[in-house]
């Protein structure tokens, strides 16, 4: 694809150059209109969405359920911030602790914002329950982690491109390396670890799939030490990987589950904290919170949101086709497909670079062929559709995959 080719495009791409930051490298299409699981650009180009907005959109572009009920929210009350109640709070509480099948949750708006407060409630507990002495707490963390862009949250990451230049920073931190259970057990010996925090499926980092029995090895070593198991599922969670849960694979039940992006449908940014009394309550008024947090916008939304997976059974669907999403990626004969992995539907392939093309290009040929995925730490490609998606539209996918390998 031409970057000049699109007047209407580029005029558009030239304005966010001009007045944004330079905070993205986006690839060179400009969408105006999303349904379902298709995008449309400014000059009227369809496209398959295989990012989902990095899976935020799991029920589809403008699912008319979720817009519905934030029209009609829009029109009574949007915010009243929480020094009230409101009307939609306590009824989204109930739900989504049903939901998910835990005492309490605590609302925030982005997933980054989630992730702190886990910390939070984390090092609080270390504090008032386990009895850890006062600033010793420690948390473990995996390399290649992805929590989000905070000054503490970049303190966690191993990814030069997110935290270099951006210090100091916050101290309480261990890195282990991802998927090794000895390493974990080894750092469990530090009487002062609270907890660990871990993504089921590492995501930023390539979607990275744990070895099975992983999570509950890593479980079951956290029970024995008396650590939370901290699970954040912003990118894998509501219905992503073929389960409501990505720990549900393995049986495993969070002590803090951290929840964000697909809550809402990509509507609104909501996130979410889910614990037990035990943990929650640690946390006291005044202590913690946010002017957006619980909002009936939000909650209405994220009900809408909740009760779309449950109905159209998407955890069955994303189970269902990402195998044959898989099969269909893996019967591709290009030597540009060094692997293909992935659990669900939240799967990339691993890109071999050949005559100097490498995953951007095979991107760039996919939206020229009407299909949007975005590479990741440049060999990666990400494939991650809304779960609404079809069997015979992941076909189509793949055969647009094939044609676009071809060509580069
Ligand atoms: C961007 C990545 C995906 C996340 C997990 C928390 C957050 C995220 C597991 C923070 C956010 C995003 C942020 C987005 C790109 C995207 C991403 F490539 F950067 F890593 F999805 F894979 N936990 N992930 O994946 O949530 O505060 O953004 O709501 O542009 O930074 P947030």
């Amino acid at each position: 694809m031409e970057t000049k080719v699109l007047t209407r495009s580029q005029e558009l791409i030239d304005l966010e150059d001009k007045y944004g930051a330079h905070n993205y490298h986006p690839l060179p299409v400009v969408l105006e209109k999303g349904d379902g699981v298709f995008l449309w650009d400014v000059d009227g180009k369809k496209y398959f969405d295989f990012l989902s907005a990095y899976s935020a959109v799991n029920q589809g572009h403008c699912h008319p359920k979720i817009i519905g009920a934030l029209n009609d929210q829009a029109k009574k009350l949007t915010l009243t911030s929480r020094a009230f109640f409101n009307n939609q709070l306590g009824p989204y509480e109930k739900y989504i602790t049903d939901y998910f099948g835990y005492d309490k949750v605590l609302p925030m708006n982005s997933g980054a914002e989630a992730d702190e407060t886990a910390l939070k409630l984390c090092r609080r507990w270390a504090y008032d329950k386990k009895g850890i002495a006062e600033n010793e707490a420690k948390i473990i963390v995996c390399e290649g982690n992805f929590h989000g862009r905070t000054i503490t949250i970049i303190s966690m990451s191993t990814d030069p491109d997110s935290y270099k230049g951006f210090g100091p920073y916050t101290p309480g931190f261990i890195q282990i390396p991802y998927n090794n259970l000895e390493a974990l057990e080894k750092v469990l010996e530090d009487k002062n670890v609270a907890g660990f925090l871990v993504e089921p499926i590492q995501g930023e980092a390539g979607v990275f799939v744990p070895d099975e029995g992983y999570l509950k090895k890593a479980y079951e070593l956290c029970k024995k030490n008396n650590v939370l198991f901290i699970a954040d599922e912003v990118q894998t969670g509501i219905a992503r990987t073929g389960k409501l849960l990505a720990c549900e694979h393995e049986g495993v039940r969070p002590d803090i589950l951290i929840l964000g992006k697909a809550l809402s449908g990509g509507v609104l940014p909501v996130s979410a904290v889910l614990a037990d009394d035990e943990i929650m309550l640690v946390i006291k008024p005044g202590e913690h919170g946010s002017t957006f947090g619980g909002n009936p916008l939000a909650c209405v939304v994220a009900v809408a949101a909740l009760t779309v997976v449950r109905e159209e059974n998407l955890a069955d669907n994303a189970e269902k086709l990402g195998e044959i999403f898989r099969e269909g990626l893996r019967s591709i004969k290009s030597p540009m497909i060094e692997l293909v992995r992935g659990k669900g539907l939240l799967n990339a392939i691993v890109i071999k670079p050949s005559n100097g093309k490498e995953a951007w290009d095979v991107c760039v040929a996919m939206a020229k062929n009407g299909l949007l995925a975005k590479p990741t730490h440049q060999h990666i490609i990400r494939f991650a559709p809304p779960l609404v998606i079809t069997e015979q539209q992941i076909l189509e996918s793949i055969e647009i995959i094939r044609k676009s390998l071809e060509e580069v």
